[in-house]
């Protein structure tokens, strides 16, 4: 029984598909599933590879029928359960079976594994470990089709328990806003993990919550097979044709356990018995015998060729070998080759740092027609700080206002960016980062390192972050640290116009993720901006001021303050130099070296970020562990205590360090 339903009133699309599905065929690839499902928990019981893996067995209805409907515009994004998907996509089981063992022949050459293999060749843009975190990525790629008019749809697969994620709920807003062409197909075997989804979906039709998001919904028994190809089929036509989002519900039997190891002790035997009999396999097989679409011997012919593919497959991934150790740093990013920077420009535009940013934006838009802008009022209002003003007027859809949803937005970033666009997108406060930080962390930072350099997800993250006299503390916070830790992505920080521009170019020529993290306090501050300074690569630090006595080293707001401290120790007798790191990833380490030199040995090491773990952490101890006899003296830090920050610009004033301290921690340093 199916029923199609939109917006909340039950409705027929317009498009209507035809299911041309091979029964017979649909049945092989079924089979092949099943067999190789059964094999890898064989392989895991017999220790062949190590860590957990989740089979789909008894859930081979959706894969098989679905990818029958699409084409080879279309991709295709799974969970760690995603197996059958892979397969039905095309994936040879050879490369799926040598991934779940972890060899070097498998898809990802062992770096991804039974739980987070992806085969983008085969339209398989691939699994994910991370419940739900898959569906913000599908309306990127999905997206990136609808703004190349390809025609192509995606189809993104989740289980019943991912629909009680954040990230699920933001991603159906952002594609029904947006009214992208995916497919949401979620498996629901009445589990997430160990708790039935009756305990926490009380009505337990998901078709029905979808719909209450204004999304056209079906709900399908996932035991029949010509059905769910029915369903699909039009779900994808519609897709296609420029309807929209659609929300399949697909009941599937859970045949075994959550992963290998699991015993079940939670479940009744009836619930198990009731699973057992909606087994889909002897059910086609029984459809296929009744319709005389082939009869007993071929079948029998055909499941005997079936065990063969599937222990050649066995065989062969057995012998295969395992990766290169020596390859197991290759591919984190693309490259990290970069210069110092030169002096500031002395002739050019006198530019407020906000508007340079702009200009920047800008700029870019022009010159590359696959870049995108999105984000949060981003568009018609440009922005809350007006940093992307009148691009939309002059730029047109290319530039759009989202959902406030930002693991949406992010989602959608990188999937955009891995499918051909070069999306630069903003999350208005880095407070709110936390919220989506999945999407950096998890998501972004491994796309190149799991495809071993295939895919890559070159986008562009803008946020501002800084204690704001009034602010409270939830828009104070300095966080670069929380990112520069994660290996994957790129983090800069300007301190001048100029760098907003520059910085922010280098950003999105880069091929990797990189997040430019602004200053709200800088955004009116005026320098000179050379519009045409060639476009820099990403990372390299700026000596800003030379001197021998002392190293202040620093980035992002503080920049200023360090220059008005080395200023006052002039006044002193003492000259500082001051060093602008500008980039935290890469980091520029050749550059503080030179500069440490240059200075006698001697350092301070500025943030207005908290202490411990603050990046400072980071420069000090490198500088212990690789230039320890270059040093005279303690390497100093000054940073904010470890404190929150509060509204009162009195109180926030007695935490966030100004130019008196870094000149009396400088003069500490050079007295030593
Ligand atoms: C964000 C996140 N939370 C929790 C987990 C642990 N976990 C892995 S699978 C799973 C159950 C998900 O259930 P469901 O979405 O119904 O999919 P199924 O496993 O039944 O296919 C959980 C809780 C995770 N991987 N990611």
């Amino acid at each position: 029984m199916t029923a199609v339903v939109s917006g909340g009133r039950a409705e027929a699309s317009t498009v209507h598909a035809q299911a041309g599905l091979d029964l017979v065929d649909a049945y092989r690839q079924m089979l092949t599933i099943r067999l190789l499902e059964e094999l890898i928990l064989d392989l895991r019981r017999a220790e062949h590879m190590a860590g957990s893996v989740h089979v789909s067995v008894g859930q081979e209805v959706p894969p098989v029928a679905v990818v029958a409907a699409l084409d080879e515009r279309d991709r295709v994004l799974a969970t760690y359960r995603g197996h059958g998907w892979a397969l039905a996509c095309g994936v040879p089981p050879f490369a799926l079976l040598s991934e779940v063992l972890q060899r070097a022949t498998g898809t990802n050459g062992g770096r991804g594994g039974s739980a987070y293999l992806s085969a983008p060749a085969y339209r398989f843009v691939g699994e994910n470990s991370i419940v739900a975190a898959g569906l913000p990525i599908a309306n990127g790629v999905a997206m990136a089709a609808q703004y190349t008019e390809s025609g192509g749809v995606t189809v993104v697969s989740f289980g019943d328990g991912a629909t009680n994620q954040g990230a699920a709920h933001e991603a159906l807003v952002f594609a029904i806003a947006r009214r992208l062409p995916v497919v949401f197909v979620c498996e629901n075997n009445g589990w997430s993990e160990m708790t039935p989804i009756t305990d926490t979906v009380p009505n337990a039709s998901l078709a029905d919550r979808a719909r209450g998001y204004g999304m056209a919904a079906v709900a399908v028994d996932g035991a029949d097979l010509t059905e769910v190809a029915r369903v699909a089929a039009n779900s994808v036509a519609r897709a296609r044709a420029g309807e929209g989002p659609t929300f399949l519900e697909i009941s599937v039997p859970r045949l075994l356990g959550h992963y290998n190891a699991d015993v079940e002790q939670y479940r009744s035997e009836e619930d198990r018995d009731a699973h057992r009999g909606r087994d889909p396999l002897p059910l086609v097989r029984q459809t296929i015998l009744e319709r005389e679409l082939a009869d007993a011997g071929q079948l029998i012919a055909l499941e005997a060729a079936v065990q063969e593919v599937v222990d050649r497959a066995r065989a062969d991934a057995l012998e295969a070998p395992h990766p290169d150790p020596a390859t197991a740093g290759d591919h984190v990013v693309g490259t990290s080759e970069f210069q110092a920077a030169g002096p500031l420009p002395e002739t050019g535009k006198s530019l407020a740092y906000g508007l340079a940013a702009n200009r920047a934006l800008g700029r870019e838009l022009e010159e590359r027609p696959e870049m995108v802008i999105f984000g949060e009022d981003i568009a018609i209002p440009g922005g809350t700080f007006g940093v992307t003003r009148g691009l939309r007027k002059q730029f047109g859809e290319r530039v759009f206002d989202t959902p406030i949803s930002e693991a949406a937005i992010l989602g959608a970033a990188i999937g955009a960016s891995t499918s051909g666009l070069r999306p630069v997108v903003e999350i208005m406060w880095m407070d709110f980062l936390y919220v989506a930080l999945d999407q950096i962390v998890n998501q972004a930072a491994n796309v190149r390192y799991l495809s071993r350099g295939q895919v890559t997800a070159p986008f562009v993250v803008r946020m501002q972050q800084g204690a704001a006299p009034g602010s409270c503390a939830q828009h104070s916070q300095s966080l670069e640290a929380l990112l520069a830790h994660i290996p994957g992505i790129k983090v800069g920080l300007p301190s001048t116009a100029h760098d907003a521009y520059a910085m922010l170019r280098a950003a999105i020529a880069d091929d990797d993720p990189t997040v430019i993290i602004e200053s709200r306090q800088l955004y009116q501050v005026s320098g000179v901006v050379d519009l045409d300074a060639p476009v820099e690569r990403v990372g390299g630090a700026r000596l800003r001021r030379q001197g021998t006595d002392v190293l202040i080293v620093s980035w992002g707001r503080m920049v200023d303050d360090c220059l008005q401290a080395a200023e006052a120790l002039s006044g002193l007798g003492i000259q500082a130099s001051v060093l602008d790191l500008r980039w935290l990833a890469p980091l520029d380490m050749a550059s503080i070296a030179a500069a440490l030199r240059s200075a006698g040995g001697k350092v301070v090491v500025v943030h207005e970020a908290n202490l411990t773990g603050g990046f400072g952490a980071e420069v000090v101890a490198r500088l212990v562990s690789d230039h320890f006899d270059e040093l005279d003296g303690p390497v100093r830090r000054l940073a904010t205590p470890d404190v929150r920050i509060p509204t009162s610009p009195v109180l926030r004033d007695a935490l966030v360090p100004g130019v008196d301290q870094i000149v009396s921690l400088a003069r500490e340093a050079a007295d030593y």
